[in-house]
């Protein structure tokens, strides 16, 4: 399959997050990308293409215009105080607290924020606009006949809700090429989350549709960031009761448990019965990730690949989580090569 790529992916480099009180080096760092590009080479999986410009259109269709807006001018207000360092929120309107838009753009980056861990930093919009492109035109590959598509982005998307970002993310790639295919055609869309994490985000923007069947198998979230989405009994709203499935696994879960949620997760998009499949790709399942508690090995991608395969429905695959940098390009092309073949 094709891959789509952007090296404008690099502009976006956070300098350090909080870990354990401690201030480290990101762990969404630009080496991700290459490590996965350098394997989709080394593999053969196919051409590897420039994305083309879709304009802020089609993000829109996802995103409120005035965090869009934000994101676009945050960083210039941001140094326009002398500020040279990543842009990070330190509070949040917890309990109580007003929930109206502050002036300062200190106060704009802590409203459209969910956590500290998620820096805007001089290249942040370039990467993330050039992001989005990268999953458009990999959603265009399949419009245009395509079995599948691989969008190989970072920063990652699915934590990045409609109107904030967090866990890494800014604009959620993945909902945006849903999005993309059911403008070009696709009745139905089924987008399912393998991340770690729970894709709250996602979740947030189709919680209201039946058009789009959203599906996440990820860490519980009593005990695993984002903590307060993804529980079992979030199911929809409204005419989007029904297509919203959360698979929470405790941490710790064995690799049958993970495959037994993905068992009942096919059976659910096969019922569904999508005109095209979007997968929010994480490989932070894998047993030697350092932030995760998933016990996946190398090959163990394989066989999600070849589940996932058996689907028989075109799918764009959106690089999302995974953070053992070195083995990241074999657990996500192992994935994609599994479901070609
Ligand atoms: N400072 C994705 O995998 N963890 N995001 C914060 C470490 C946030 C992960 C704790 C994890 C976000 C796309
Ligand atoms: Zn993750």
């Amino acid at each position: 399959m094709q891959t789509f790529y952007s090296d404008i992916h690099r502009q976006h480099h956070g300098r350090t997050e909080l870990y354990a009180g401690t201030l480290v080096p990101c762990f969404e760092m630009p080496a991700r990308a290459d490590m996965v590009l350098d394997r989709v080479r080394a593999t053969g999986l196919g051409e590897v293409c420039p994305p083309s410009a879709h304009g802020l259109d089609p993000v829109l269709a996802v995103h409120d215009a005035g965090y869009v807006a934000f994101l676009q001018s945050a960083w210039q207000r941001w140094q326009a105080l002398g500020r040279d360092y990543d842009a990070l929120p330190k509070m949040w309107q917890i309990r109580r607290l007003r929930q109206a838009l502050p002036e300062h753009v200190e106060g704009q980056l802590c409203y459209y924020s969910m956590d500290c861990g998620t820096p805007i930093t001089a290249g942040t919009w370039a990467a993330i606009s050039a992001g989005a492109d990268v999953a458009l035109s990999a959603a265009d590959a399949l419009i245009g006949g395509q079995k599948g598509a691989f969008a190989l982005t970072r920063p990652p998307g699915h934590h990045a809700a409609r109107d904030y970002c967090g866990g890494y993310c800014f604009f959620n790639n993945a909902a945006i090429a849903a999005q993309h295919l059911r403008a070009n055609g696709a009745k139905r869309v089924a987008l399912l989350d393998v991340d770690y994490h729970h894709g709250n985000g996602t979740q947030d923007i189709f919680y209201q549709r039946d058009d789009v069947l959203f599906l996440s198998i990820h860490g519980h979230p009593r005990t695993e960031y984002p903590f307060f989405l993804g529980f079992a009994d979030e199911c929809g709203e409204g005419a989007g009761l029904g297509y919203n499935v959360n698979y929470p696994l405790p941490a710790g879960s064995t690799v049958d448990t993970w495959f037994d949620a993905l068992a009942q997760a096919c059976g659910r998009i096969a019922h569904f019965a999508p005109d095209a499949l979007v997968v929010s790709l994480g490989v932070d399942a894998y047993q030697g990730d350092p932030i995760s508690r998933f016990a996946l090995s190398s090959d163990d991608f394989l066989r999600m690949g070849e589940r996932l395969g058996r689907l028989g429905l075109p799918a764009v695959f959106c690089l999302e989580g995974g953070y053992a940098v070195e083995p990241i390009g074999i657990n996500a092309v192992n994935v994609l090569s599994a479901f070609e073949s």
